[in-house]
């Protein structure tokens, strides 16, 4: 086997400055809120993980399930020799199409990308080791600034799957998907994976699980900015909430102040008040339509070649081309 390669567009000194610039913009914001790429340090990385595997959180396994059913199709149509996952994270359903596209013939090159270094590094040994013909080269970026640093060398298939395209808002979303549009070749693919609408019932105890997990995930943002940023929260003077936005449809993920609280952030040289009860937003998680997200993807200039989705229609996966 060929050893991974590591490429780090962020080092620390990056992420410590872009965490400073939301940070202060968020917290000095009313309301206040912070991005969710904040929870992914190692611990978050670990807790989502731990989320995956909960009674509760159906996406993983669904889109992992819907994936296994389609995915000889997926390859079939996408002859992809690269395929770039953004936000591979563990890469946990990454081997399903590697082994598929793999299968289909032309693959040669996997580049996993992802925030966390932790994670991919471990991802990409573990894939490199798995599928010893294949060239691995890792990204550690910020999936919206990435496209521009990816390499070519073949007809490529960016995959974005997990349903993390959520996390932005509907402004943020248009701009991402325009910008995959720019860097792809006429007949390149983008796979995304993406939550549909469904019922609240089934939808709120996925974002707030009877473990607890999901809202230790939450304030684990808070210790990264306590370690990070020098700050003083006490995580567990916060709770976790999850909320229905049913007019964006969208879960809404925030921290209440138990107490009022004035809070340090020593690298930033700011002073934060909290009220009692005061709510902080601390992640989106849009759900889909499928033809509004056709519509999204054509408004990039994308078409829609097939969507599949899984029997309970609660996730998609979109393969567009370019
Ligand atoms: C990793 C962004 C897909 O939005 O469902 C899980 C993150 N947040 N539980 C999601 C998450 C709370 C997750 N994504």
């Amino acid at each position: 086997m060929t050893a991974p390669t590591l490429e780090i567009h962020l080092s620390d000194d990056d992420l410590t400055s872009a965490l400073r610039a939301d940070a202060r913009l968020g917290l000095t914001a009313d309301p206040k809120w912070l991005p969710p790429k904040w929870f992914y340090d190692a611990r978050g990385s670990e807790l989502f993980e731990q989320i995956t595997e909960l009674p509760e959180y159906y996406p993983t396994r669904t889109e992992r399930a819907l994936l296994e059913r389609v995915v000889g199709e997926i390859a079939r149509v996408a002859q992809a020799e690269v395929l770039v996952e953004l936000g591979a994270g563990s890469a946990a359903k990454t081997r399903l199409l590697l082994s598929a596209l793999t299968a289909e013939g032309p693959l040669k090159t996997y580049v996993p990308q992802d925030v966390s270094s932790s994670a991919l590094r471990a991802a990409a040994d573990e894939i490199a080791a798995e599928f010893p013909g294949l060239a691995v080269h890792g990204v550690v970026s910020d999936f919206t600034d990435t496209l521009h640093n990816l390499p070519g060398g073949g007809r490529r298939m960016i995959a974005f799957l997990g349903g993390t395209i959520g996390n932005l808002v509907p402004a943020e979303r248009a701009e991402f998907l325009a910008g995959i549009y720019e860097v792809l070749e006429p007949g390149e693919q983008l796979l995304l994976g993406a939550g549909l609408v469904i019922d609240p019932a089934v939808l709120v105890p996925a974002y707030d699980d009877a473990a607890g997990v999901t809202s230790e995930f939450n304030r684990n943002v808070l210790h990264v900015l306590n370690s990070r940023l020098d700050a003083d929260f006490a995580p567990e003077k916060f709770e976790h909430i999850a909320v229905w936005d049913a007019e964006h449809e969208w879960i809404e993920m925030r921290l209440a102040a138990t107490e009022a609280m004035t809070v340090r952030v020593r690298e930033l040289d700011l002073t934060v008040q909290f009220a009692a009860g005061e709510q902080m937003r601390t992640e989106i998680s849009a759900k889909f339509r499928v033809d509004g997200f056709s519509a999204e993807l054509a408004a990039a200039g994308f078409s829609t070649e097939q969507v599949w989705t899984d029997p309970d229609d609660r996730f998609a996966l979109f393969l567009a081309a370019r």
